[in-house]
């Protein structure tokens, strides 16, 4: 991103034209940044709660005094009974730099011993899914999909979510590639494509087994690529057989002829190129869907081409030197509590894990009252007079309500940072563009300070944010040789040191245990877990739970909304009013039944919660499935509430990641 200033202030944002990947142009919502920036409601000093817990009322205090205050309040609870283990740090994806999201708070946390935050709430499902099958979350480079010739978007809303692909996609196609969108919902991308498959959601591992079941029926397998670099091939033959085009058909609800002729020109392509994302695994059976998707590549030998195979994230490419970072050494053993059990965590004695109470919570880039799942159960833990609650924003968000203390954070173009990506293999650098904003300090620097006040005094709290990036890139070596904060200051960006095309699998090289692709999976096997690719229904799958589906028939899908990146933007005027106002598409089948007209307040609910919305009636979503653009913040809606009222804290099979999708509610109108 580049920065344009005048006399101090940034006047624009834009995209980098030099930038192979991201190519000159930034997304909707980044764009914003420097509206958003600027925003009369930035916390632009340190507040203390003057109101009821929960009201956001705050005063204005000096950072003296509030980290005064923090500091006996922590060292208070490391010097009780309950010990530090009643801290509990949450943070997530407010900002994904190494320094402002994962360094100097890291060595505090793990310093004084408190509870460990398993950081589960987006990708940690897919994440074990590719690491089963290939070894690691990494996968095929997507600068080779022009000369892909099929490209399946698998559970990803492209032109949303990651944009910066879509060039990609679209030479390809002007060479003659298809592009198969596959998606409950015909989303904006989807409607860009060759072809859109509204799958049932949670149902994709069967879709791809339905996929195998006709490449191996018409005998297209590599069999020299199989021989040499995958196991288990024999198991999984077996295996596919039970999952015949009728069968698929009937657990996934797309047409036998759709499968067959889906099977057949993926086995018939050569190069087909696989964009799984995110949206797929919160579900939960996510871990498995993955695992089973990624097996594709290796039949067919698409590994070996580029703009073949398949690719979730590009993130573990990235040997970013975490350890010198965040030193985990530091910390004795303690518990580790799971981010999308939070509500749990805060509304039980043993905080549901075993240990002490969560006394204190200190939150930063991260809107839990919004973001986390269950969110009824959330909010009446932060309610919790006896909780201490810090959050560092930069905006007062639905979870800075409930803080006792509000510490003013400073944005992008405030602070240093160095930035992996989890779509592109290019290491950024984010230099600071203007002064920080009013009082606001980098997170880095507060946790720097809260150190000092809580009478930690050995070095590694003097670190700098330069330092911190020099050691984020150890001793750039392997991935990220020649990538030095000097290489990085020249541009702004270098790319990882991979060859280009970047084949990660074109000769085997998988990181699993064998070296090989694991169609079987021992590991799994160990886990207690199917070490073959498998269907695994949802936890609310009408089939299984017949009798929650009589009265809550239809599954609610809460993907982001265009113009919103999860809940940040939410306050952003001019995107907000873009997203209207909570809304619920439902496909018209489903609104007449409920005598639903197009524009009518309905009140989307179940067991868990409740949130009203605006009806949008279209043709473009499976029946059966409501979608509800998100993550609205509450005090935007005219009920208070949002998608997560309704959604659960229960785990997916693998990594203990969210369902949010997995999620069964009712729509009515709201009387
Ligand atoms: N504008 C914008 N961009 C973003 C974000 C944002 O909030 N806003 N968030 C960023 C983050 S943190 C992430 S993790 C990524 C996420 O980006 P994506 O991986 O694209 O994930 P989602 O947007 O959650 O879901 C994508 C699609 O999956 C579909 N889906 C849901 N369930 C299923 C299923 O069972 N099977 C299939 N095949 N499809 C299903 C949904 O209908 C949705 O259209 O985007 C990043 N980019
Ligand atoms: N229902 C439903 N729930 C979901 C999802 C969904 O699709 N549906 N998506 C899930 C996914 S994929 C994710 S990744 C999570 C994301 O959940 P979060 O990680 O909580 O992400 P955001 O909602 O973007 O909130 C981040 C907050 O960090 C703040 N922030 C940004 N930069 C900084 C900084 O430098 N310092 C400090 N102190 N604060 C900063 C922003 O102002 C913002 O309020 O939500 C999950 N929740
Ligand atoms: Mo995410």
């Amino acid at each position: 991103m580049l920065v344009t200033v005048e006399s101090g202030r940034a006047v624009r944002v834009a995209g980098d034209p030099d930038h192979p990947f991201t190519r000159g142009f930034l997304c909707a919502k980044v764009n914003r940044y420097v509206e958003r920036t600027y925003q009369q409601d930035r916390v632009l000093h340190p507040m203390r709660r003057v109101g009821p817990k929960g009201s956001g009322r705050f005063e204005r205090t000096t950072w003296d005094s509030a980290l005064a205050e923090i500091a006996e309040r922590l060292n208070d609870i490391r010097s009780s009974s309950d010990g530090a283990q009643a801290i509990l740090p949450y943070s997530y994806a407010g900002t994904m730099g190494m320094v402002q999201g994962s360094s100097m708070d890291r060595r505090l946390f793990h310093r004084i011993g408190a509870s460990m935050l398993d950081r589960t709430i987006c990708s940690m499902a897919g994440t074990i899914g590719m690491r089963m099958t290939v070894g690691a979350n990494a996968g095929a480079d997507p600068e080779g999909i022009p000369s892909s010739d099929l490209i399946l978007l698998w559970g990803t809303n492209t032109l949303t979510a990651n944009p910066h692909l879509w060039p990609f996609v679209l030479e390809a196609r002007e060479r003659g590639a298809k592009v198969i969108a596959i998606d409950p919902i015909r989303t904006r991308t989807a409607a860009q494509c060759d072809e859109w498959i509204g799958i049932r959601p949670g149902t994709d591992a069967a879709l791809a087994l339905g996929m195998m079941h006709v490449l191996f029926g018409l005998g297209l397998e590599d069999a020299a690529y199989i021989r040499a670099h995958t196991i288990g091939i024999d198991q999984l033959r077996n295996r596919v057989k039970e999952y015949s085009p009728e069968r698929v058909s009937t657990i996934t609800g797309v047409p036998v002829e759709t499968i067959v002729s889906l099977g057949e020109r993926y086995a018939r392509s050569k190069a087909a190129f696989i964009r799984v994302n995110y949206g797929l695994q919160r579900h939960r059976g996510g871990g498995m869907a993955v695992r089973t998707i990624a097996c594709l590549p290796a039949l067919t030998g698409h590994w070996r081409r580029a703009g073949g195979g398949v690719q979730l994230s590009s993130s573990a490419n990235f040997t970013f030197d975490k350890r010198a970072l965040e030193r985990p050494d530091l910390s004795p053993p303690v518990r580790t509590i799971n981010m999308i059990r939070l509500g749990e965590a805060l509304t039980t004695r043993d905080a549901g894990v075993g240990g002490p109470p969560v006394r204190a919570l200190v939150v930063y880039n991260s809107n839990p009252a919004a973001v986390a799942p269950d969110r009824n159960a959330v909010l009446r833990g932060m309610a919790r007079e006896d909780l201490f609650t810090v959050v560092l924003e930069h905006f007062q968000t639905d979870t800075a309500d409930y803080a006792d203390i509000l510490l003013p954070a400073t944005t992008q173009l405030e602070h240093w940072d160095v930035h992996l990506s989890y779509g592109h293999h290019y290491v950024t650098l984010n230099q600071p563009s203007i002064e920080p904003l009013g009082e606001a300090l980098p997170n880095s620097e507060i946790f720097r300070r809260l150190a000092a006040r809580m009478g930690l005094d050995e070095p590694m709290f003097r670190d700098d944010d330069v330092t911190l990036i020099r050691q984020a890139l150890g001793g750039s070596r392997g991935r990220l040789e020649g990538i030095t904060f000097e290489t990085l200051c020249e541009k702004g960006w270098v790319r990882l040191n991979l060859p280009k095309p970047y084949l990660p699998y074109a000769d085997g090289g998988f990181t699993t245990p064998s070296g090989k692709c694991e169609l079987y999976s021992q590991r799994m096997a160990d886990m207690g877990l199917d070490p073959l690719p498998a269907f695994t229904p949802p936890y609310e799958f009408p089939e299984e739970v017949p009798a929650l589906a009589e009265r809550y028939p239809l599954t609610l899908i809460s993907s982001p909304a265009h113009q919103f990146l999860n809940s940040t933007f939410v306050n952003v005027e001019s995107l907000r009013r873009a997203a209207n106002e909570p809304e619920c598409l439902l496909h018209p089948v489903d609104a007449e039944r409920r005598g639903i007209a197009v524009g009518a307040r309905v009140v989307v609910h179940n067991d868990r919660g409740a949130f009203t919305a605006v009806a949008r009636v279209e043709e473009g979503i499976r029946p059966g499935v409501v979608w509800a653009p998100s993550i609205w913040w509450g005090k935007f809606a005219a009920d208070g509430a949002n998608a997560n009222q309704t959604t659960s804290q229960r785990e997916t099979d693998m990594g203990h990641g969210p369902v949010f999708y997995d999620n069964l509610v009712e729509v009515g109108l709201a009387d």
